[in-house]
């Protein structure tokens, strides 16, 4: 029987690729994530396009985020977002920071601050990352990153490094 305590939290998802048509990746993926028991979509940016963070022996991101409400805790989340890079072919390499089919993270869980061994909310990496910063600047232009600070400050801080929305 479904909690009745459960809450709906908002959450935010980043999509990423850069292998095997990375848009149609992108697409397949929103749909995938839209299909999740506990999961609503609330906003999806633009596709934008990326210049490899890392190493750039890859070819160019296509990354885009999105909005959900999800009823689901975030590691139940974190599985499902797995099962879909799985499902999209996703082969996981021992070179750090490698091309990928289908990255997803969670980047935000309501307010929360998480840190297990598997999984740290806000996103380590999102207060330095132009492909994810823009597009969230996008969907929640006033949006609290949680122990960040405010989207349009990190905005200011972030170079676009290349970054461009595709239309
Ligand atoms: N670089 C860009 N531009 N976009 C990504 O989604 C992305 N994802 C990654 C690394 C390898 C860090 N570089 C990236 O995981």
């Amino acid at each position: 029987m479904k909690n009745p305590e459960t809450e709906w939290v908002t959450a935010y998802i980043g999509l990423g690729s850069n292998l095997a048509n990375p848009a149609l990746q992108i697409k397949s993926a929103r749909t995938a994530i839209t299909q999740i028991a506990g999961v609503k979509e609330l906003a999806f940016s633009s596709l934008y396009h990326s210049p490899p963070m890392g190493p750039q022996d890859q070819p160019d991101y296509v990354n885009a985020v999105m909005c959900v409400a999800a009823e689901l805790p975030p590691m139940d989340l974190l599985r499902c977002l797995q099962r879909i890079e799985n499902d999209q072919g996703r082969v996981r390499k021992d070179q750090r920071w490698g091309a990928r089919t289908l990255d997803l993270d969670v980047l935000i869980y309501g307010d929360r601050i998480i840190e297990l061994p598997d999984l740290t909310v806000p996103h380590p990496g999102l207060a330095e990352r132009a492909f994810v910063l823009y597009p969230l600047y996008e969907i929640a232009p006033q949006l609290l990153v949680p122990g960040k600070g405010h989207i349009a400050d990190l905005l200011d801080r972030c170079p676009m490094n290349g970054l461009k929305r595709l239309d």
